[in-house]
């Protein structure tokens, strides 16, 4: 198949998901066609059958909000032309799904029919799709899709509870490349964060709001009077400077570090005892499902689509959203040595069941029944 990729390009999971999908697909025959407007930061390998399309955005002095999406539909409609796509795949709804129905309508007055699937990753639907200034345009795209994914069953209830959409919704879980994300032999480097034997507990994210990064402080805090422990905080954004202040007032600086945007994540979590993931929303939890690859156990909020991955005394623990008690009380379980090597087994078990070759399938057949219906 000749599939088109449209997404955004940045570190967020659907970027990551969607690149890593097309670099799946081009391994296995497929060629792949990404549309965005950078280079996506996973797209770092050669192969023959990838190709690089960049949205031009021209800036007029006109433009106080150059028209991204107007861009993007114009790039979508060329690529599909001129290379011939069989799919366009739309990854994250807003605005990749309307800008996508766009070229779709001016295609086809050049009798050309082109397929697109929609894949919603999350908070295009729970945050930011559901907001009044885009939800009309959000249902009708998503409805007008001729395939539609969702990352998780939580996410598929979700959309349904806040559109009237009409189409299927398929559920096809994020995945996981365990080639890349496997426990590495980094003694030296834990040797060097815990000297004395400490606990390592790791948080990776964006540090937006919904993720709760507070929280992973406040865990940490309530390990670290119980037993040694250090902290890593992988990532960066809005709430960083609130965090900063918290670990002052808290006395816990020493041991806590900010890593910012670091690529490699998955040398830090080949260290790590534990990963927390506290969010307030969380469709999936890609970079929980990184962590369990790694061997690391996970104490996550119960929200969203984290019981689907984490399961709750099994790879870790899930408890309501904002309990840091519980969250640390159980914390504390599994850093028990008595327990901890079980719950590191567990995770790994869990994770393979993720394991990108279980999940590409289910892309294409997806593709390909769309394009047999279409
Ligand atoms: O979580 C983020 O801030 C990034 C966001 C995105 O859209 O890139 O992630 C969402 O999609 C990921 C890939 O499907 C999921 O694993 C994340 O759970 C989801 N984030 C939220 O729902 C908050």
């Amino acid at each position: 198949m000749k599939i088109g990729i449209v997404c955004y390009p940045t570190f967020g999971g659907s970027g990551v998901i969607a690149t890593e999908l097309g670099k799946g697909l081009a391994k296995t025959g497929h060629e792949v066609h990404f549309i965005t407007y950078s280079m996506p930061s996973r797209l770092d390998f050669f192969n023959e059958n990838i190709f690089y399309h960049e949205v031009d955005l021209r800036p007029y002095p006109l433009f106080e909000y150059p028209p991204y999406e107007t861009a993007l539909a114009s790039k979508m409609v060329n690529v599909v032309k001129y290379e011939k796509l069989d799919l366009l795949h739309v990854h994250y709804a807003i605005p990749h799904a309307s800008a996508a129905y766009l070229a779709k309508q001016i295609l086809l007055q050049q009798g050309i029919h082109i397929p697109v699937v929609t894949t919603l990753h999350g908070t295009d639907i729970t945050l930011v799709g559901k907001d009044a200034s885009y939800e009309p345009v959000v249902q009708f795209s998503i409805n007008q899709s001729d395939g539609v994914t969702a990352v998780s069953e939580s996410l598929k209830a979700d959309t349904h509870a806040h559109f009237d959409i009409r189409r299927e919704i398929e559920v096809i879980p994020n995945f996981i490349d365990l080639e890349k994300f496997k426990k590495q032999k980094k003694d030296h480097f834990k040797k060097a964060i815990c000297p004395n034997d400490e606990k390592l507990i790791v948080h990776t994210s964006n540090f937006r709001k919904v993720k709760r990064v507070e929280d992973v402080v406040l865990i940490f805090d309530g390990i670290r009077k119980k037993i040694p422990a250090k902290l890593l905080l992988v990532g960066d954004g809005p709430e960083r400077i609130k965090i900063e202040k918290l670990c002052r007032e808290l006395g816990t600086c020493d041991d806590i570090r900010f890593l910012g945007k670091l690529e490699a994540v998955e040398e830090v979590l080949s260290l790590a005892d534990l990963f927390v993931m506290p969010s307030e929303k969380e469709s999936f939890g890609l970079a929980a499902l990184e962590a369990m690859a790694c061997e690391v156990p996970v104490i996550s909020s119960n929200t969203g689509g984290l019981p689907e991955l984490n399961i709750n005394g099994v790879t870790g623990f899930t408890s309501p959203v904002g309990d840091v008690e519980a969250m640390t009380a159980n914390a504390l379980t599994i850093l028990d040595d008595a327990n901890l090597s079980g719950f590191k087994e567990r995770a790994l078990a869990r994770a393979k069941e993720f394991e990108l070759e279980n999940i590409l399938p289910l892309y294409v057949a997806h593709y390909t029944r769309v394009i047999e219906q279409a």
